[in-house]
């Protein structure tokens, strides 16, 4: 409890309160998903509540982290920068909220594209990211009440809208996202 405390006061400094606010509530999706599933209740509540933790909205203040703690940014996440807050929060999870836990750790790393082989809490984060009652956009809804039936369903579908919104926008697809997906339509047959 201590250290939660710790983490919290952290956190609402590092990434202001309406991301705070945000993380909160992924946490608070991510508790109910893990008693759903029978994921380990204590990770899905650290890796929910730290799963944005340098979502930092400065650009420079991002890139300059990045290159500190020597991520190796790929093509994709150059020219998306808003894509480098999971790998690099997973290290400053690590370094500067103590956490130790891989399989936390990695939630955190794959928060925002997924991967290939998700693990249940990997899911887990990802889902009640994508979920969390603040979210309101088209198409929602739906995800949302899947993923308490279906959680791999609700990714897949949550997947499908992300590269359907991307496409629209000329963005790039990181190789992570195809992967998530892939793995997820081969893993239903
Ligand atoms: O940090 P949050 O806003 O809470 O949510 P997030 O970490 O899931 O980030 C969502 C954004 O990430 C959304 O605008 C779509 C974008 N995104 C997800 N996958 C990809 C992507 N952007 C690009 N360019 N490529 C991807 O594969
Ligand atoms: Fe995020
Ligand atoms: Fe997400
Ligand atoms: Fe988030």
């Amino acid at each position: 409890i201590i250290i939660e405390t710790f983490i919290r006061h952290k956190l609402l400094q590092e990434i202001g309160e309406k991301r705070y606010n945000h993380s909160l509530r992924v946490m608070e999706t991510s508790v109910r998903l893990a008693k759903k599933y029978n994921c380990d209740i204590e990770k899905a509540k650290l890796a929910g509540l730290l799963h944005d933790c340098a979502k930092f909205p400065d650009k420079t203040y991002l890139l300059n982290l990045a290159n500190d703690f020597d991520i190796i940014l790929d093509d994709v996440l150059k020219y998306n920068y808003e894509l480098i807050h999971g790998p690099l929060g997973a290290i400053i999870a690590e370094k500067e909220y103590n956490i130790k836990d891989r399989e936390i750790l990695d939630a955190i790393k794959f928060h925002t594209t997924g991967r290939e082989n998700m693990t249940l809490l990997d899911k887990i984060i990802y889902i009640s990211d994508y979920i969390e009652p603040g979210r309101d956009f088209p198409g929602v809804e739906k995800v949302r009440s899947l993923a308490f039936d279906d959680l791999d369903g609700s990714i897949l579908l949550a997947i499908d809208n992300t590269i359907e919104y991307l496409i629209d926008q000329k963005s790039l697809i990181h190789l992570n996202t195809i992967k998530a997906r892939n793995y997820m339509i081969q893993e239903k047959i």
